[in-house]
């Protein structure tokens, strides 16, 4: 059964999608697990959220590379809200733009702890208490890159690859659950994404030089859409991208020079 004020846990609050998506379901009445590293950011938001739409709030600690840390942030989430509905496992990051044959040791594993282990832990922490509560949708962040690989982004895109691998496994394995399984798969959002990844605000910049990317809020309006449908309705998969972006990599962007 559906719950009036559905109670949605987000990895990676603190900035970007996640903190969008926050806004965005607080002004709807859900209640909000809020987790990520900067743990302030996210006991700043909470508090404000709470305050503007009078709704519950749970902000944590949480790094999806540590399972101890991921499991505590979820019982703890659970006690303080009294059950959980809705999961979106967005943590995630690019480091770097190296080639295979000289991408740094600790880029990758970066990649592949929060990308790939970081959303398992997320998904395996979480739906026991999906199931207690009899209704549930998980949304998990892909990218264009889990759909075409581009130079310089092989191990982040082998990343996003595994993402959608591990969604297409979960919607077999939950058939007949009463549990929605979405991905989300944006191509170019300016966010705090591109900063991480080159460490080089000037080359952050210049992603989306002369085109108009997508916004963190965009992408909340993508996940509000799917998670309101009728229970019936499961949108496996949403590739959005900005119009100025027509391919998946950034090979064909519209820039006003
Ligand atoms: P941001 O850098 O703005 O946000 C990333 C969020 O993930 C931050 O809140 C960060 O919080 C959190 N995070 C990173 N590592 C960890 C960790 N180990 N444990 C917990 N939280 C973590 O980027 P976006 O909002 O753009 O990225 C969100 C997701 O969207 C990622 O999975 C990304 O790969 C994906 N994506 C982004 C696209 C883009 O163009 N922006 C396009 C397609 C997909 P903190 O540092 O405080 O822990
Ligand atoms: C982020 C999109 O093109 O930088 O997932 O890989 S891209």
């Amino acid at each position: 059964m559906r719950p009036e004020h559905p109670i949605v846990l987000i990895t990676g609050a603190s900035s970007g999608f996640g903190e969008a998506t926050a806004r965005l379901l607080a002004s709807r009445g859900c209640h909000l697990a809020l987790g990520a590293r900067r743990v302030e950011r996210v006991k700043t938001l909470a508090a404000e959220l709470e305050k503007t739409y009078g709704i519950r709030t749970f902000a944590g600690l949480v790094d999806t590379r540590n399972t101890d840390l991921m499991e505590g942030f979820v019982r703890d989430a659970v006690e303080a809200l009294g059950g959980l509905h809705v999961v979106v496992a967005n943590a995630g990051l690019a480091r770097g733009m190296d080639k295979l044959d000289s991408v740094l040791e600790e880029d990758w594993q970066a990649m592949m702890h929060t990308n790939v282990e970081g959303v398992i832990r997320t998904l395996k922490a979480t739906l026991p208490h999906l199931r207690h509560a009899g209704w549930g949708h998980i949304f998990f962040i892909g990218s264009t890159a889990g759909h075409q690989v581009y130079e310089g982004g092989g191990a982040y895109c082998a990343s996003k690859h595994a993402v959608r691998a591990l969604v297409q496994t979960l919607r077999l394995e939950l058939c007949g659950e009463p549990i929605r399984v979405t991905s989300v798969d944006p191509g170019m959002v300016e966010t705090e994404f591109s900063l991480v990844r080159f460490r080089d605000e000037n080359r952050a910049k210049n992603i989306y030089q002369g085109m108009t990317p997508l916004t963190g809020a965009d992408i909340a309006e993508c996940i509000r859409w799917a998670l309101e449908l009728p229970d019936h309705v499961d949108i496996d998969e949403m590739i959005v991208k900005p119009r100025d972006q027509a391919s998946y990599t950034g090979a064909k962007v519209n820039r006003k020079s």
